[in-house]
């Protein structure tokens, strides 16, 4: 963080008789600092405040809104692997890491070979936290048990995107925390709405490896830094509520439910149709990457029912990609629904149960769940 220039109040055991006040261009709530400067002439004062560190940023974050110490390290756990997936997918051929894996897994389809390091990764990590008492991936058919007396349960896609990896597109590992509930430790013990999660994040792969964390107070985004440290480079991104960019797989259109074929034919028909606005389309194929660019500049992302297969409701999955990712679409003033009710309220039936999604800028989110209400 840049002082360009300061004032400051009367500070102790000074003689500066005038007083200053300091105009900080880009200021944490929590950061202080100590300020020597030349009373000579107050207005050439530069100083350079290191931007906080994740451990810093956990510290004040849970003292500031009196959350359990367990749940910074369990994320710091989940970071930590992130580190080490990040790793691996940087060094890509040269680690020998890309390619199919030559298994299915429980979703059948096809594993990437680092679909299955990231997923044990994660694994191995959070095995070593006691705070952990289980934890449910993509990867794994049934839930992982950890320590029956942990607090937390963690759940992921350790590495969602993975069609991308062997082209060097961004990829992204997304996890959600929740409470263990009271009781042996089962699969019912997962099953929570998404209003539940205690935590929610993602770190994304891409020309930088980021971190966007949410506690349920506020979102936080991290960059990891040439020495290894994720250090925090934005405080509570906030989605615009209007957007003229979508993001959906064009070539699914003919097996759209109706109010999906209307949205999607007024947002082409652009100014002359009755949005009266020009949209533009962007499909990454990477969900990550989506969220990410709406996080940064808003936009709306849908992957919604289509009937190549009838009995699934959608493609993506609601406790390790939905869920986390809304809350933080949410936190940041956007909205997030399955087309009929808002993500969050979703009572889940099945750790791999799949969802309709619709997330993004507010007005646009509203407008197409308001479609399929009709
Ligand atoms: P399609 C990646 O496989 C993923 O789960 C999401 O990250 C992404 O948005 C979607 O599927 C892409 O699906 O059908 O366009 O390949």
């Amino acid at each position: 963080m840049r002082v360009e220039y300061g004032h400051a109040n009367r500070l102790p055991e000074s003689n500066i008789s005038t007083q200053f006040k300091f105009n900080v261009t880009a200021c944490e709530p929590y950061q202080t600092f100590q300020v020597a400067f030349n009373t000579d002439n107050p207005q050439n004062i530069l100083i350079e405040l290191p931007m906080p560190t994740l451990s810093q940023f956990l510290q004040q974050h849970l003292a500031e809104h009196q959350l359990p110490a367990e749940l910074g390290s369990v994320v710091s756990t989940i970071v930590q692997a992130c580190q080490t997936i990040s790793g691996q997918v940087r060094q890509g051929a040269l680690a020998g890491v890309l390619g199919e894996a030559g298994s299915s897994n429980v979703q059948d389809e096809a594993q990437k070979k680092l679909d299955v390091i990231a997923n044990q990764i994660l694994i191995d990590s959070l095995s070593t936290n006691p705070a952990v008492a289980g934890l449910a991936s993509e990867e794994e058919e049934q839930f992982v048990s950890i320590n029956e007396q942990g607090r937390y349960l963690v759940l992921f896609d350790p590495l969602d995107g993975s069609s991308n990896i062997d082209i060097n597109i961004s990829v992204g590992t997304i996890f959600s925390i929740l409470e263990k509930p009271a009781g042996p430790l089962s699969t019912q013990s997962f099953l929570q709405s998404g209003r539940a999660q205690v935590a929610s994040g993602y770190t994304l792969y891409g020309p930088q490896t980021q971190l966007v964390l949410c506690l349920s107070h506020g979102v936080a985004v991290f960059t990891l830094d040439a020495g290894g440290q994720f250090v925090q480079t934005q405080l509570n991104p906030k989605i615009p509520q209007a957007t003229r960019e979508f993001a959906i797989n064009m070539s699914n259109q003919r097996h759209w439910q109706p109010p999906m074929q209307q949205y999607i034919a007024e947002l082409l028909a652009g100014e002359t149709g009755p949005r009266g606005k020009n949209y533009n389309m962007r499909w990454v194929a990477s969900m990550v990457a989506e969220i990410h660019r709406i996080l940064m500049r808003g936009g709306i992302f849908m992957y919604p029912k289509d009937a190549r297969d009838p009995a699934k409701p959608g493609k993506l999955r609601l406790m390790y990609e939905a869920n986390p990712l809304s809350l933080i679409i949410e936190q940041a003033g956007g909205t997030s629904t399955n087309a009929r009710e808002s993500m969050l309220d979703i009572q889940p039936e099945g750790l791999h149960q799949r969802v309709a999604v619709i997330m993004g800028s507010r007005e646009e989110v509203d407008y197409a769940t308001r479609l399929h209400q009709q």
